[in-house]
Order: C-alpha cells, then structure tokens, then sequence
C-alpha cells in the first residue's frame, strides 16, 4: 500500500467543464455512462481515477479507446499525450447490490444510495476524483418502477416512462462541486415536506425522504434543519443557495451523515426521532448532526478542500459551527461540557496513542483512516480558539473575508487563516503550527502571592511530547482562561495585568481575562491583589491542552463551590477526581465539595447537576496512563469512589427522585435535564443500597412515557442484576422488535453490562436480529462492550476485536479498521496482558488486506 504525501500535491492537469452521467439500475447489475468536457490546465497525463469498474467501452472526441490507447490498472485509467480538449463517452458495469462497503453506490435492502466522501466516486464510473476538480452534474437516473424515487443533486429538469415498466427522471446541479459531493437514490421512499424562505427571499423546498413507517419520526429534523438554516444567516449571514434541500434517510451506513450538495444522505439514528423511541441525548444528536450537514453547505461544498489533507478545514470549522449552533438547544456550559468531555476521552487519548496525528496530517496510506476526533474535534478547538480571540464581530468579518474569498474554490487551511486575519485585521497566522503538530500540549504551571507587594505571580510553561516522525515541537499560542478569586470571600476580583490579551481588561474593570502563552515559559504578574487569591484557569478549556497546575485539592474544591460557570466547576470537579483515580488522593475533599454544590446546582439546572457528577470513564483513565495499565485496578478504584459518593448522599437520592416523578414529554432543555438526572440519582439509589430503589427503577420502566426513561431504568435493572431484568429485557424486545434503532439500543444495554463477558457480546453478534450488513448494529455491541475495558483487556476480548476486524477486512474495511482502534493502547499494558496482546494483534497480520486495516494495524503495531 503506497504512502501518499501533502508535500507532494501537484495541481491537476486538466479540468472538468462538465458531466453528463446516466445511471441505469438492473437488479443484477448497473451500467453507468458518462460524457466528460475535459480541458487541460498544464502539461502531464490526463488521469481517470476508476476502482472496482467494469469497463465496457471508452471513447475520446468521438474515437473509440482500444487497450493500446491508454494504461489501466486497478486504480486507474491513464492517457499519455491527451488532446488539449478531450470530450470522453464511457460506460461501465458495477454491482450496487453486491457492494457490502458503502462506499460508491450501494444497495441497502430496497434503496441504492451512494457515498463518495472521499474517494467512492471512482467506484461509480471513471473520473478524476479529487476535491479540487469541481464541475456541473448533470445526472439521468432510470430504475424499475418499482423503484419510484429517483433523486439526484440539484433540479429536476425531465422525467418519464420507459418501456419495460421502468422510468427515469434528470437531475442538473447548477453549482459546480467535486465529485465526492455526488449523490443519487433510488427507492421507494415516502416524503415529508416544508420550506424556507432565505434571508435573499428565495423559496427552498424542503424535502425529508424516508421509509412510510418512518415518516412520523422526521418532524424534529425538519425542524432543526429550518432552525439551523435561520442561525446559519443570523450568526454568519450565509443564506441557502438552491431551490430544494433533500435529506434520505438510510439505515446502513457507515459514519453519521454525508452532506451531498442539496441531497444530504443520512444514517436513519440520526434523522430519525420520535420520544418513544429515542433517548433525549439521540434526539440531541440528531438535530446537531443536522445542523453540521446543513453547515457544510458554506463550509465545506461553496468552499471545499483542495485536498485531503486539508479535511480539518471542512470538518473543525463545521463541528466548531454545529457545537456553537447546539448552545440554542442547551445551556452554553453542559454544551461545553459535552464537547471537552468527547474531545478529552476521544481526542486526547487517540493523540496519545500510536495512532496520533496532527488536525493536518502529512502523510497517509488510507484517507478513510483519517476522518478521525483530532481532524473533527482538535480541529473545531483551532477554530473556537481562533474566534474566542477575535470575538464575535471580527470574527464575523474574517469569516465574511473567507467567504467573499473563495467561494467556489478548492483551498487550503492556510487560506482560511488568512482571510480570518485578513478580514479582522488580526494576524492569526502563528495559529498554523496547531494544524500540523500532533500530540497534546501539556501546560504546567505555579503561583505565588506577595501579600506586601499586593502582586499574585503566575508561571506558565508547555511542552508537548515528540512523535515519532514529526519534527521537535514548538511551543504554540495557547489562550489561558484566567480569573482570580478572593480565598477569603470567594468573590471574583478585577484583573490588573498588562500582559494579558485583551488590553482592556485592566482599563475596563473586567475580571474574565485571556492570557495567551506562546512562549516556552511565561509569566504573568498580576497587580493590586488585595487578598490572597485563588487562580481559576483555562476557563471553559480555552485550549485543548492538559492543565498541570500547583493547586491544592482545597483549591480545587473551592473552585467548584465559587466558579461563576457550570464549566469551570465541572472542570474543577474532575481535576479532582484525576487526582483520586490517578494519584490516589483522598476522595474527602472531593466527596465535600460535591455534596455541598449538588443540591443547589440540581434546583437551578438539572442537566448541569447530571454532568457534575460525571466520573472519568474507566478509558478516560486508561488514556492518561502510560505503562503498566491494570484495567481491573482502575476498575476498582472508579467503582470505590461511585460507592463513596453514593454513600455520602444516601439520603438526597432518595429525596431527589422523589422529587423528580414522571410527567408529559416536553422536548426542552429543562425537560430533559429532569429526566437526565432522575436517571443519574436513580443509579446512585440503587448502588447505595437505598431500600426500595430496584422497584422504583421497574416502575419507571413500566410508566415510562418516553424512551429516556424506559432504557434508563432497563439500564439500572440489567446492570445491577435485577430479579426481572430478563423480564424487562424481554418486554423491550417485544415493544420494539420492528423498531431498528430501539432494538439497537437492546442490544447496546446488554453489550455495555459492566456484568457482562465477551460470551455475552459474542452470543448477541449471534442473535437472529444481528445483522453484519449493518452497521449500527455492529457498533452498538462492539462500541459499548469497549466501555468496559476489564472484558476488553482479556485475551478473549482482544480476540473479540481481531476477529471482527478479520472478518469486516473486506466485507467493510472503513468499519473494520474503526474497530481495530479498539485496541490501540494495548502497549500501556502490564505483562503478561502487554504480550498477549501483541501477539494477538500480529497474528492478524497477513490475515488482513485492506488498505484501512492494513494502515490501522501497522500503526498499532509500531507503538
Ligand atoms: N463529510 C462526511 C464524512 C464522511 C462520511 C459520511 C458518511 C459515510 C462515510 C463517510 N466518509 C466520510 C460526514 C461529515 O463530517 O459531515
Ligand atoms: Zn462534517
């Protein structure tokens, strides 16, 4: 498998002025044709990118190719000495329905859809695939009748009746975009219809196609998307630019959701949503997923990506867009929470890991390896991190210059640093180091006070560890949250410094400041500090770096008592609990500090309550610890504190859920942080032996009246070995036997179950309803058995894991190697599990020959 490198990107040789395609649908097969305009930009081969095609016949300015007139191999179809204008007529045979990868164009039982991000269009016909070859589609699809949906990017200009009972209908997409924005559908769908009109007064058709059944269940992603397309103009003034906008939803796919110019196709978990059977967090998910597809409209399809290098520039721009949008859904602080709680347990431990990389990685064998949290998420911190310092209104008039800029070109992360300095009038430009340096910076720091000199004096310094690879890091500009507060009376104090960013912080009496470290070590001196102060930092993590700081646990505790926002608190929170999980310090300060804020916090906000409480996942942990990892240790220790803090506040929860009875669905923050929390005070109920606590949780699920509720207490009743579990389990099966994504959650709670063995998640890949085709069944047994790295961490477990990647390696390569991640720690393991594990993982070697698995496994392999 070849490594292909950023250095050595060359810009292509010709371009494409237009495409004709015509996509003719038989059940045993599919032929494709095609009519490209090609025109040479610069000297070289005029290449054609094709995979897995049959190819059936080629022309070139009306002559006919034989084999001697060009090279073909697997990957390719290329022309030496091609005219200067080259019109091609090719047709091609495929086979959607046998295409069990989901990449190209697919058959998922009775819909063929495509998938073309990053490089499935070359399965579908001839082209030169890269994101900087833009052009106009347009699109004839012809199917059997009893397919009577036939979508395409764009308008429908024609439509008709063919002989043989079949039909066609002609899409033209009138903007130019790359190929991997390419889709088509065809199927029987039914459709849910509103509109929107822009801010340009254009009226846009909205279209959510689905299957009847399911038809009930897309109200709240219509309107979420008619919700983010008024943010999209509010906040950046970007309206929609087509006439319709067309979401289908499928149930196999392999991520999330694809956003195709003007026809998004999604993963039916996330489009799909009806209280009874979606948990609140997936309803949540559903609209920001939404929100991401619609955002990508400007950032990511007027504006796209020259390479693939360059996909942090689409992906950390749009998450940073959705995650801003999804603070109108929630309170800005649990918003944040959610984020750095991803990004920490995610991003943090894959760029501690051997399969770390920079937001712009450099290098790759396997681009479908890379669609990866530091591309997503370290991505979007670049961004947030950027905009914080610029604040809204310059940041709105960088971003106005990146739009005015380029759309409608191929670009690179550069270019967007230097439209959003240019357009500010900031130089934003020492923020690039942070796209291609991997690791996470650590920031270490102390502080001291003078009582006679009245100063407080801070020390700041990062490092970031060298990978293998990459050049010795640098330090990079990191923005430090920092408040002081007075130790005696918790207030928060007024900030005199003139080091700190926002000059006008000491003129102005602010006391929220941003001090930017962009040295090796710095110092801060703060003056007039009348009182010993307590230093908050990284206020709402301000930077995604790991925070080292001389605090005491009082401290610490302090700040979760005095902090002004539920962010700062929660960080606080869990600084302290690294400390009892990772340091052995004791749980007391902690225990006290949480007993005392919970009850307040939980009358004001319950939602922000149910994430106090959060305690580090077992593989949060795991990723913070380099050699000589016990699973079963970190395991104890993290059900010690749970049992402490279950103990300590016996009595609340028994208040606390009675306090909390069940009432109407209401689809709202305040709702939904009510039944989040019954769900969390329950589980501690129930591990403090509260009498009566197992009943209430059968109860709940019987008068359940959303589905938050039911499988929050089927959870409690399966993990915690509840008499009727079975019973309620079985209950479950039956209500939602022919609901898909409820039944994916049956099987998640069982696959989840800290109880539970690898006998267990292999006899649920067993069960009648399993399905190797698709995929969010896969994930909901192996990504929730990963949740308990006790069972993971055994030799049965690791063979779980290899077994799979084996099987998916050519069945469906993308997934395979995700699942593969799965064991990428295995190094910081204590002998004997370090060697088992590497045995096991070189065992797969030669048994696998995708150029995802292949990628993944040498990468683990080198830690
Ligand atoms: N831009 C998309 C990335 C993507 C994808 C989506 C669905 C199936 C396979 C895929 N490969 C890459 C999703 C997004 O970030 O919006
Ligand atoms: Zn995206």
């Amino acid at each position: 498998h070849q490594t292909i490198y950023l250095k050595d990107y060359t810009p292509p040789s010709f371009e494409v002025l237009s495409i004709d395609l015509s996509i003719q649908v038989f059940d045993d097969h599919t032929l494709v044709h095609s009519k490209l305009v090609m025109q040479r930009l610069t000297s070289g081969d005029l290449i054609l990118c094709g995979r897995d095609l049959e190819l059936l016949n080629i022309s070139l300015n009306g002559n006919a190719l034989t084999p001697q007139d060009y090279e073909i191999d697997p990957e390719q179809l290329i022309i030496k000495n091609a005219p200067d204008q080259a019109e091609f007529a090719i047709s091609v045979k495929i086979h959607p329905e046998s295409n069990t990868q989901l990449e190209g164009l697919y058959q998922a039982g009775n819909l063929f859809v495509t998938q073309n991000e990053p490089e499935g269009f070359r399965k579908i016909t001839f082209f030169p695939d890269r994101p900087d070859i833009l052009t106009v589609f347009t699109t004839r699809i012809e199917a059997d009748k009893k397919y009577p949906t036939l979508l395409a990017n764009g308008n429908l200009v024609e439509k008709g009746e063919l002989s043989d009972n079949r039909h066609f209908a002609v899409w033209h997409d009138p903007t130019k975009k790359p190929s991997y924005l390419f889709a088509a559908v065809i199927g029987d769908l039914a459709v849910l219809k509103d509109s929107f009109t822009t801010m340009e007064g254009r009226h846009v058709s909205l279209e959510i196609y689905a299957l009847a059944q399911d038809l009930p269940k897309c109200h709240v992603a219509m309107q979420a998307l008619k919700d983010s397309m008024k943010w999209d103009e509010d906040v950046y003034g970007r309206p929609y630019d087509l006439d319709n906008y067309m979401i289908v939803a499928v149930s196999q796919f392999n991520m999330g959701a694809m956003e195709n110019k003007g026809l998004n196709i999604f993963n039916t978990v996330c489009v799909l949503a009806d209280p009874e059977v979606t948990t609140d967090p997936a309803m949540f998910y559903v609209k920001s997923t939404i929100a991401h597809e619609y955002f990508h409209n400007w950032t990511g399809n007027r504006i796209t990506c020259r390479d693939w290098f360059q996909l942090c520039l689409k992906e950390g721009f749009t998450v940073f867009r959705d995650q801003s949008f999804s603070t109108t859904l929630q309170s800005p602080a649990v918003q944040r929470i959610d984020d750095v709680s991803s990004l920490k347990s995610v991003q943090f431990a894959e760029d501690a890991g051997p399969l770390s990389h920079p937001p712009r990685p450099d290098h790759f064998v396997e681009i479908n390896n890379f669609y990866t949290a530091t591309v997503y998420d370290k991505g979007a911190e670049i961004a947030r991190m950027m905009a914080n310092l610029l604040g809204p209104e310059k940041f709105r008039q960088g971003t106005d210059e990146y739009f005015r800029r380029h759309d409608g070109q191929a670009v690179t992360v550069e270019d967007l640093v230097d439209s959003l300095s240019d357009g500010s009038g900031v130089d934003l430009r020492n923020f690039l180091p942070w796209y291609s340096q991997p690791g996470t910076p650590c920031v270490k720091g102390r502080g001291s006070y003078d009582a006679d000199a009245k100063t407080y004096t801070l020390t700041l310094s990062q490092s970031t560890a060298k990978r293998h690879n990459y050049p010795e890091p640098q330090p990079l500009p990191i923005p430090v949250g920092v408040a002081l507060f007075d130790k005696e009376t918790g207030e928060q104090l007024t900030l005199n410094s003139t080091v700190l960013k926002q000059s006008e912080v000491a003129e102005n009496n602010i006391k929220d400041g941003i001090f930017v470290l962009d040295q090796a070590e710095q110092t801060v001196v703060f003056e007039q500090v009348n009182a010993e102060p307590v230093v908050s930092l990284l206020r709402n993590f301000s930077a995604p770096v790991l925070l080292d700081f001389d605090y005491s646990d009082e401290d610490l505790a302090f700040l979760l008592e005095h902090e002004t926002n539920g962010f700062n608190q929660w960080q606080a929170a869990q600084m302290l609990l690294e400390r009892v999980l990772l340091q052995d310090h004791n749980p007391a300060v902690y225990l006290n500090a949480i007993a005392k804020a919970l009850p307040q916090v939980a009358k004001d906000d319950a939602l922000l309550a149910t994430r106090l409480l959060d305690i580090p996942s077992e593989n949060y942990l795991a990723s913070r610890i380099d050699q000589e990892y016990d699973p079963a240790v970190v395991h104890q220790k993290r059900d010690a504190v749970l049992n402490a803090l279950a103990d300590r506040l016996k009595d609340y929860w028994a208040d606390a859920y009675q306090s909390l009875p069940i009432v109407e669905f209401k689809d709202n923050s305040v709702e939904m942080g009510k039944r989040a929390y019954r769900n969390m005070v329950l589980g501690f109920a129930i591990r403090a032996g509260v009498e009566g606590a197992l009943d209430w949780a059968s109860e709940q699920y019987d008068n359940a009246v959303c589905m938050t509720e039911r499988l929050g207490a089927l959870r409690h009743l399966v993990w915690n070995k509840a008499n009727n579990a079975q019973d309620k389990l079985d209950d479950f099966y039956k209500r939602f036997k022919h609901e898909d994504l409820a039944l994916d959650q049956w099987f998640a709670v069982q696959a989840g179950n800290p109880q539970g063995s690898v006998q267990v998640a292999r006899e649920l890949m067993e069960h009648p309803e399993f399905d190797w085709g698709t995929p969010n069944r896969i994930r909901s047994v192996t990504g929730n058995f990963s949740g308990n790295p006790v069972l993971v961490w055994t030799t049965e477990g690791m063979q779980f894991y290899t077994e799979i990647a084996k099987r998916l390696d050519q069945q469906n390569p993308v997934l395979g190697s995700r699942i593969l991640q799965f064991l990428s720690r295995w190094y910081t393991l204590k002998e004997p599990l370090r060697s088992e594990a590497k045995n096991i993982l070189q065992g797969l070697k030669g048994e696998v020959n995708s150029t995802s698995v292949c990628e993944t496994l040498n990468n683990v392999l080198k830690a």
